[in-house]
């Protein structure tokens, strides 16, 4: 029995690899994660950009955030009880910002066996068409792996720097078929690591700021180079495929600094000088 999603949202999910979008916390929750994001950023000088691969590690507002009850509650739904978070990070775009995300699947770096996570969007801020919203292709999850090509450009958000090859995957991914998955601030989607998915720069004098996060049940391991990590969010971990993460007691907090520094020295490196 579902705790969150209804029956016909769970096929939805299962049939086209996305939900297009549920309320898990109030507009006023997500405005002051937001403040406190923007607090962050002007006391140090860092850009929220940067918190990216395992940010749930490094700041108290978003280790809450992955562990909050209620996105658990619609985590749960479709992978479980047991739920890991592998990992998480902002995909900001401010105002007119030139950022976008090519298209691509998550699975190419995480390479995830069996190949199944989760990935929860959680808008900060609205995010429609005209500020970047991101924007998936229904269906393409079940298409399995998909070649890739290098894409060099340096407003590319996506740091592996890679998209799903038009030329050889044309065939079986109907380009045109993508759609923007539009939220209010509170609302989250959701997307599977198979899906292809991507954004577009924002156009609008508004800011985007999403809030994304990776789950997968206990049973799932990771095939990445690299030590593999993760924070137990619900349930219990019988499998140990992944060395559990320790909660941050404040901000930047050593231990969760060093398990951050550990991960980092496998595939999610590449957000480490982000
Ligand atoms: O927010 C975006 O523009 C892209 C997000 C994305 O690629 C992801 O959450 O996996």
């Amino acid at each position: 029995m579902p705790k969150v999603l209804t029956d016909t949202q769970l096929a939805f999910w299962r049939e086209r690899g996305y939900h297009p979008g549920s309320r898990v916390i109030p507009a006023a929750e997500a405005a002051a994660a937001l403040a406190a994001i923007d607090e962050w950023s002007a006391r140090t000088g860092r850009s929220p950009k940067t918190l990216r691969g395992k940010a749930h590690l490094l700041l108290k507002t978003l280790s809450d955030l992955v562990r909050h009850p209620a996105v658990l509650d619609v985590i749960e739904d479709v992978i479980g009880p047991d739920i890991l978070c592998l990992e998480s990070g902002f995909f900001w775009k401010e105002a007119r910002d030139p950022g976008w995300v090519s298209w691509h699947q998550d699975n190419t770096y995480l390479k995830l066996d069996p190949p199944v996570s989760v990935a929860n969007w959680l808008a900060l801020t609205d995010s429609h068409e005209d500020n970047g919203a991101l924007r998936v292709i229904p269906g393409t999850h079940t298409l399995g792996t998909l070649p890739i090509k290098l894409v060099e450009d340096a407003d590319n958000m996506l740091k592996i720097r890679r998209e799903v090859d038009p030329a050889k995957a044309g065939k079986t991914v109907d380009f045109a078929s993508a759609v923007s998955v539009e939220l209010e601030p509170g609302e989250m989607s959701l997307h599977s690591n198979g899906i292809v998915h991507g954004s577009q720069p924002n156009m609008s004098d508004r800011r985007r700021v999403g809030f994304a996060s990776v789950y997968v049940a206990p049973n799932v391991r990771s095939l990445a180079d690299g030590p593999s990590l993760a924070t137990l969010c619900r349930g219990e971990d019988k499998y140990g495929h992944f060395e559990l993460e320790p909660e941050p007691r404040e901000d930047f907090d050593p231990l969760a600094v060093a398990a951050y520094d550990k991960a980092m020295e496998g595939a999610l490196g590449i957000y480490k000088s982000a």
